[in-house]
């Protein structure tokens, strides 16, 4: 059973999850005709995988005895200056969806609760990873600059990236 604090503070994840897979779709989008690939691959790779953030919370909550609500979603931002604020707006928003994950973890404790917070593990883990490869990549363009044949190969290195993950993925 979902109290309706837990229940509701799933349904606010679920609206994160939700505007964090359209938003990262609106950076493959600006990254892919700009002509950044290996970018743009990146981001279609990101957003599918907040769908299936949803999609877990959305099952769990109708499993539980909740009820889903589907949200209505923010426009996202569409224009990047450059790759270094598209990546520090991917950090940005990958920390917010931390902090809320804590707060929903502090939450069951609280009730007690630990069938939701077993549940929450998988997330704990998961934005655990994200964030270091955000960081990663932040310290990547750091390094790399304003160079032009820097950014050409750092886009080919994030395809790297993108297949090392799904062979990863294919071998779990
Ligand atoms: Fe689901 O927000 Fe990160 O991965």
């Amino acid at each position: 059973m979902l109290s309706e604090t837990i229940e509701n503070a799933l349904n606010k994840q679920i609206k994160l999850e939700a505007n964090a897979c359209m938003r990262y779709l609106a950076m493959a989008t600006w990254a892919e005709v700009i002509g950044y690939n290996g970018v743009a691959g990146f981001f279609y790779k990101q957003s599918d995988e907040e769908r299936i953030h949803m999609l877990k919370l959305v099952k769990f909550v109708n499993e539980r005895g909740g009820t889903a609500e589907i949200p209505s979603l923010e426009a996202p931002k569409s224009t990047y200056k450059d790759l270094h604020e598209l990546f520090g707006n991917f950090l940005e928003s990958e920390e917010a969806v931390t902090e809320s994950i804590n707060h929903l973890v502090f939450q069951t404790l609280e009730e007690k609760n630990y069938t939701v917070h077993n549940f929450l593990q998988w997330y704990v883990a998961e934005q655990a990873e994200e964030e270091a490869l955000a960081r990663t990549i932040l310290d990547k363009l750091k390094i790399i600059g304003d160079d032009k044949s820097g950014t050409y190969l750092f886009d080919k290195d994030i395809e790297g990236i993108v297949a090392q993950t799904e062979l990863n993925e294919a071998q779990e």
